[in-house]
This record gives C-alpha cells, sequence and structure tokens, in this order.
C-alpha cells in the first residue's frame, strides 16, 4: 500500500514542489484547499500534477474542517506549510496571521492526537524567529527574538509543535528553513519582484524596480532542495528540529546586481529606493549552518544563488514574453 501525505498550503511554492517529491516517491498525496475565488492551482498546473493530487477543502482557521481532512486522508506524513507568509502584510494582518501561523498549529497537531497518533508532522518553521539574534551562523541552538507578528507567530508554531511531541510523543518536527525561491515564487517577495521586473525591464515593459532596505542580507537557497529536507526529517527514527540553509549570506542590492547583469543590465540604473517597502521593524541579517541537516540527514544544498536567480530571471524572460 501507498504511503498517504496530506499537504496544507499545498498550493504554494513550496507545497507545489514537496507535492511532486511525493508523487514521484509513489506517495497518495492530499492536498488542503481553502475555498477562494482566484485561480490558486497554477504553481500545480506548472509542474504537469493537478490533475495528480487528491483535494481536501479545508481552512486552518477551523478546527473542524481541519479533523475532517485528517481523518479522510489518514495520512502517515503531514506537512504544515500553510501561513500567511509575507512578513511585510503581517503588520497589516496580525490576528489573521496569528490564528493562520501560530493556532493553526495546534488545530492540526490536536487533530493529529485525537483521531490519527501515528501520523508523523513536519511544521514549517522559519529564519524569522531569529529575528534580531545575530550569531555568526545561526543554528538550532541559537536564541529567537522574532521582529514582525509573523515571526512572532511562527514562534508559537515552532514551540507548540515542540511541545506536543514532549507532551505526547508524537512524531513531529521542525524545519527552521531560511529564505528559499523560484520561478514558482510569490510576486510579492523580493527575489521574485526583482526578477520579474528585470524581465519587463529588458523586454521594453518597465523601466525602474521601487524597492525598500537593499543593504538586508538574506541566506537564500533553492526552495527545490529544501523541500527534500522535509522529506528527510520525516524519515528519521526520531523526530527533531533543523536548520535548512546555504551558510551563505548575500544584500538584496548583491541579488539586484547579479539578477540585472545575468541579461546585461546594471541595476544601480533602474533601482528606486522607495521608504514604502522600508518595514516597521527589520531582520538585517541572516545566515545560517546547515551542518545538523548535514550530518544527521545527509542534506546539503545544491544549487547557488548565481544559479537560482538565473533561473528566475529566465523563466520570467519566457513568461513576460508570453504576455
Ligand atoms: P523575508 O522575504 O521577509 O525575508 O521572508 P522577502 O523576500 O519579503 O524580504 C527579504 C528582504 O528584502 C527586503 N526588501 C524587500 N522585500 C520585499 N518583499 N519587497 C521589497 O520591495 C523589498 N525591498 C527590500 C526586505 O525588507 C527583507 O529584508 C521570507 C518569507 O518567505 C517568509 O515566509 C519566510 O519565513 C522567510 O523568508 C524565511
Amino acid at each position: 500500500m501507498n504511503k498517504s501525505a496530506l499537504i496544507t498550503g499545498v498550493t504554494g511554492q513550496d507545497g507545489a514542489y514537496l507535492a511532486k517529491l511525493l508523487l514521484e516517491k509513489g506517495y497518495r498525496v492530499h492536498g488542503l484547499v481553502a475555498r477562494r475565488s482566484s485561480d490558486v492551482r497554477w504553481r500545480l498546473r506548472e509542474l504537469g500534477i493537478e490533475s495528480e493530487l487528491i483535494y481536501l477543502d479545508g481552512d486552518m482557521a477551523d478546527a473542524c474542517s481541519i479533523q475532517r481532512a485528517v481523518l479522510k486522508a489518514r495520512p502517515d506524513e503531514l506537512y504544515n506549510l500553510a501561513a500567511q507568509s509575507f512578513v511585510a502584510a503581517s503588520w497589516d494582518q496580525p490576528i489573521t496571521t496569528g490564528i493562520v501561523d501560530g493556532l493553526g498549529v495546534t488545530h492540526l497537531l490536536e487533530a493529529i492526537r485525537q483521531v490519527s497518533p501515528d501520523t508523523r508532522f513536519y511544521q514549517a518553521s522559519t529564519s524569522e524567529m531569529f529575528g534580531l539574534i545575530q550569531a555568526e551562523r545561526q543554528d538550532e541552538t541559537t536564541p529567537f527574538y522574532p521582529r514582525s507578528p509573523y515571526g512572532v507567530a511562527k514562534l508559537y508554531g515552532h514551540w507548540i509543535t515542540v511541545n506536543y511531541r514532549e507532551s505526547f510523543g508524537l512524531h513531529a518536527s521542525s524545519g527552521i528553513l531560511f529564505n528559499h525561491e523560484s520561478p514558482l515564487r510569490g510576486i510579492e517577495f523580493v527575489t521574485r519582484k526583482v526578477t520579474d521586473a528585470v524581465a519587463r525591464i529588458k523586454l521594453g515593459k518597465q523601466r525602474e524596480l521601487r524597492l525598500g532596505n537593499i543593504d538586508a542580507k538574506r541566506d537564500w537557497g533553492f526552495a527545490g532542495d529544501y523541500v527534500e529536507a522535509m522529506w528527510l526529517m520525516l524519515q528519521q527514527d526520531k523526530p527533531d528540529d533543523y536548520v535548512v540553509a546555504t551558510g551563505v549570506t548575500t544584500t538584496v542590492r548583491d541579488m539586484c546586481r547579479i539578477a540585472f547583469s545575468h541579461v546585461g543590465l546594471d541595476y544601480r540604473e533602474h533601482v528606486v529606493i522607495d521608504p514604502a517597502y522600508f518595514r516597521p521593524a527589520e531582520v538585517d541579517v541572516l545566515l545560517g549552518n546547515p551542518g545538523k541537516a548535514e550530518r544527521v540527514l545527509g542534506w546539503s544544498p545544491k544549487t547557488s544563488l548565481e544559479s537560482l536567480i538565473h533561473m528566475m530571471v529566465d523563466a520570467d524572460l519566457a513568461r513576460v514574453a508570453k504576455e
């Protein structure tokens, strides 16, 4: 009998890549989808897997719908990738962010505890939990000091996962993932905003690109590599928490330079600094140490930032040219 998986947030970037990986491994893949009017399945279509998933209606804010989905899917593995994941928006919607990204995790853990205690659980934790805490390289022992309602909500999700593991013996693991990008990244995030603009400027459809704090430093990896680490965590005998990162940090400015120069442009001629994109509180530097994931999971990142950004610019050039 094939293994069964349930992915919340299956229509997001990571959900789409993870669904593809699990289908390739022979899993029956269920995806939790909230009812929305707009087309949310475009990523699954781009990966050619839209018709291969089993869709279950459910909303992270609604415990009943979560329990029903867990009962229906009876998953061997449940991956919680659902979130209000845009940091900047979390100041505009702090309550929704808290309910979905924080309490929503408890809805899932309770459903597992009550109706499916053998289900293994993955929680999408984040480097945003480190926030203000700078370390030479942030790892599983680095303290947390989140800097946004998003980071605060995710910290609750992280600790409730640890707590249910310790309280009830659930096989529950957290991946503390640093920024991870791809051609399927939402346009609101800075890498994709830049690569889309590079394509539009190159093709004469846009002139300038307005950005906020381009001195922020991020440890950026490829989402396709990172979903493998999620799967590996749930294959271990013991649940645990792991940092997933590249161990290299780059400024937004240098990421722009890489993207623009890929098509022979100079970012300084197009990027305009706009205070509207500055955040009420910023995380200045993120740099992770993936040593534990390398040692225990045998995982390491395969894609450099240069090849990631080139992949994204090329995909956006093709997409914009077709518009
Ligand atoms: P982040 O990603 O907040 O790190 O969270 P994002 O790409 O939004 O920002 C990265 C950095 O770029 C700066 N920046 C801008 N950001 C955006 N979005 N738009 C701009 O115009 C802009 N100009 C400068 C930001 O200030 C920031 O410093 C991502 C999300 O995927 C989270 O869900 C996830 O948990 C973390 O990564 C790890």
